[in-house]
């Protein structure tokens, strides 16, 4: 009910939301996952916008360290004077306030500033796909005027390598202790590093580990040749290695703005956010046509009598599925 009142014209919502309001933001987002067409309506109507801010990934595997790496971030960016949104992909994420008190103390540092604004996405199980809505965020994110987008998700599944081609720079970060199964670490996630990043380096193996990935390398075709990944480490706990890894982030940067990569990345991008939210809409009208009820059973009976072929019936539900309002 009080969320009822907060509903403005899509015109006004916009503004709203380049201006950085943060509770039409917040309110936008969520109308989003749920696939709301007025959401879409703000859309429309910010993307032009968007375009401004440079988008970090952060993944790896769970535990890590990513959120208190990007903790560390945060702080680096802030003393520069450049604003950060952050979109945690992860249900489990310290940012949602599930996590462990330690985690939660660090980030109250930013709890009252308004130069860094946290979304949390657990979006898994609902409409549409996760790539596709996560896009959106980092949208609407950007259209807020944040300097920089940073995007932290769990290394597993195609899902998260996908949200990983949302980034101009993809951070992968990594744990000693992995010995010889370095070699079984997500081939895709290899792929898709712009850099390493070894945290826990308070750990033992980190040297291990360091030279299982410079070695893992050097095996492995250049996705660039003209770029090769550093390799870094760091105690995020600590600080230890985060204006190094600053140095790298703005290298990387430079090269992409340099070689041309920045555009071509964000291409990419674009392709991947228009047929994410193709796809997703498909996925909906689907869904409500499937709860329509009754046309499905007597269309099944058909079918399995032999009076129609499934094939034909395919073609006429796209059909028919495309051509609705
Ligand atoms: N020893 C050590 N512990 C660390 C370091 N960095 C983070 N940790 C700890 O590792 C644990 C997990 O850290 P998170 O930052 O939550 O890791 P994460 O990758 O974001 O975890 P998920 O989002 O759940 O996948 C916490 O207890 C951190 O305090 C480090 O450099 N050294
Ligand atoms: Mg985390």
């Amino acid at each position: 009910m009080a969320r009822r009142a907060l509903r403005y014209e899509p015109d006004e919502w916009a503004d709203r939301v380049r201006n950085g309001g943060v509770r039409a933001a917040a309110r936008l987002m969520r109308m989003l996952d749920d696939h709301d067409p007025l959401a879409f309506e703000v859309m429309k109507r910010v993307y032009r916008s968007t375009g401004r801010a440079r988008v970090l990934g952060v993944t790896g595997n769970p535990g890590a360290g990513k959120s208190t790496l990007v903790t560390r971030l945060i702080g680096q960016f802030r003393q520069a004077r450049e604003t950060v949104g952050i979109v945690a992909v992860d249900p489990s994420s310290p940012y949602s306030g599930g996590a462990i008190l330690g985690d939660r103390i660090r980030m109250q540092q930013f709890a009252t500033d308004p130069g860094v604004f946290i979304r949390s996405q657990a979006t898994r199980g609902k409409l549409g796909g996760l790539a596709s809505s996560t896009n959106d965020v980092v949208n609407v994110l950007d259209a807020m005027g944040y300097d920089v987008v940073i995007v932290e998700t769990v290394g597993v599944g195609q899902d998260e390598i996908d949200i990983m081609k949302l980034a101009d720079t993809v951070l992968v970060v990594m744990v000693p202790g992995y010995g010889d199964d370095i070699q079984t670490i997500k081939a895709g996630l290899l792929e898709i590093a712009d850099l390493f990043v070894v945290n826990k380096a308070d750990r033992h193996g980190i040297d291990t580990t360091l030279r299982d990935l410079r070695q893992l390398q050097t095996l492995r075709e250049a996705h660039d040749e003209r770029w090769t990944p550093p390799i870094l480490k760091t105690v995020a706990v600590r600080g230890d290695g985060i204006p190094e890894l600053m140095q790298s982030l703005q290298r990387h940067r430079d090269f992409l703005v340099e070689s041309g990569e920045h555009d071509r990345r964000r291409q990419r991008r674009a392709v991947l956010g228009l047929v994410e939210l193709l796809s997703d809409r498909i996925k909906v009208r689907l869904e409500q046509w499937l709860s329509k009820g009754g046309q499905l059973e007597a269309l099944g009976a058909a079918i399995a009598g032999r009076e129609r072929d499934p094939y034909s019936e395919t073609e006429a539900i796209l059909g028919s599925l495309l051509r609705e309002p």
